[in-house]
């Protein structure tokens, strides 16, 4: 029902009656985030957009977001496996659960709030940001869970600190982290530091969003849905399918999906996959936490950030040359990003106010395309 993937399956002479086995799959081509960008916003789509109740979206290599659909009952099966989640995490219909996502297009506040709601948990929808606000929540509302990224938990540890708030003595018991790469070594700190158990959980815009995989309490892996995503572990090199257990990128085929359908969906995340079943029971395989990248994207407080992107921004200003450098790292423990970059000549650094001016203006561009705020530094003619 999509001519996109029409044509490519045209352009090899693959027909489904060339679909027999699990096996087959390998010769189908793969999809990549360019398929996405190429076919903004409704090119993916595999049914009339009347059937289509939601979108979501998350940012692209250029200033357009990559668009994703849902049917109705893709929305169920989303809460569903969130709620799958969310349950093999050790939460229940007792918990009163802080959502410390944003709402909007990124799939991390919605995927999560349908699937604790058909938990039966009482949710509370604060969104991210305002952390002495969500710490006042915390301590009135009684909360049991946090859903955040694993960064900004740490930062509400901080924040916490300051305000000489005991964690120990807050309800709150377990915590549901994903949305950006974090280490074992990080989440013994946040355990240590809010005193609750932290698991991880993943998911791309692309592939649904959240609910991909997720772990148990024993935290050993994340479990995927395997009846509902086909995963395969490739090499970023050759494109060939590695044999089980070993590292190479994560590829998503989704076995249910109604409005956007994926095949073959190469994430550029890498990891391992553990078909072994696991010591609580569940038997699906799991993969363990993301190791890292194939490519060159960072995770900037949950955004999905490309060189390229910024790049753009920055060469659509006249008054500046195209070199510059990114420096990316924690202040306390929240991601800062810094721009540095060099003016085109020298003209403009007798002018103070100038100076300001284009600062000012990069800043606001670079918030209104990746949605996030950074420091902008001029430099120079000739500095890098
Ligand atoms: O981050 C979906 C999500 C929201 C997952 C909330 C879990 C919780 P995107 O914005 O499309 O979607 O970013 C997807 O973020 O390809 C990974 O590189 C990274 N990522 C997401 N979760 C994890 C995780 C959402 N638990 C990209 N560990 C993915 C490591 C993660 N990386």
């Amino acid at each position: 029902h999509n001519a996109h993937y029409r044509a490519k399956m045209d352009a090899i002479g693959m027909e489904p009656g060339d679909i027999k086995c699990l096996a087959d799959l390998q010769n189908m081509p793969f999809t990549v985030k360019d398929d996405l960008r190429e076919t903004y916003p409704y090119g993916m789509f595999a049914v009339p957009l009347k059937d289509v109740i939601r979108v979501h979206g998350s940012s692209g290599t250029t200033g357009k977001p990559i668009i994703v659909g849902y049917t109705r009952h893709d929305l169920d099966v989303w809460s569903e496996l969130l709620a799958r989640i969310i349950t093999a995490a050790g939460v229940t219909n007792e918990d009163i659960v802080q959502m410390s996502f944003n709402y909007g297009l990124f799939t991390g506040g919605f995927g999560l709030h349908y699937g604790m709601e058909k938990v039966g948990a009482l949710v509370i929808p604060m969104s991210g940001g305002n952390t002495r606000k969500q710490l006042m929540m915390m301590q009135d509302m009684r909360s049991t869970v946090l859903i955040s990224t694993p960064s900004y938990a740490l930062h509400i540890a901080e924040v916490a600190e300051q305000m000489g708030i005991d964690m120990a003595k807050m309800p709150l018991r377990t915590a549901l982290f994903g949305g950006e790469p974090w280490t074992d070594e990080m989440r013994k700190e946040i355990e240590s530091r809010l005193h609750i158990l932290a698991t991880d959980n993943y998911g791309l815009t692309e592939v649904m969003g959240p609910g991909v995989s997720g772990e148990c309490a024993l935290a050993t892996g994340l479990h995927i849905a395997e009846d509902h995503f086909i995963v395969e572990t490739i090499d970023p090199e050759t494109g060939k399918v590695l044999p089980p257990g070993s590292k190479g990128e994560l590829v998503f085929t989704s076995l249910t999906k109604e409005a956007f359908p994926i095949i073959r969906y190469r994430t550029k995340d890498i990891s391992i996959i553990d078909q072994r079943p696991c010591a609580c029971g569940r038997t699906n395989a799991r993969m363990c936490k993301v190791i890292g990248r194939v490519d060159d994207m960072m995770v900037i407080r949950g955004v999905n950030v490309f060189p390229s992107q910024l790049e753009e921004v920055l060469l659509g200003f006249k008054e500046l040359g195209p070199q510059y450098q990114l420096h990316v790292y924690r202040e306390g423990y929240l991601d800062t990003l810094e721009v540095y970059v060099e003016l085109v000549d020298t003209t403009l650094l007798t002018s103070y106010g100038a100076l300001e001016n284009l600062t000012r203006r990069i800043k606001g561009t670079i918030k209104s395309v990746l949605g996030l705020q950074c420091d902008v530094k001029l430099a120079e003619p000739g500095r890098f």
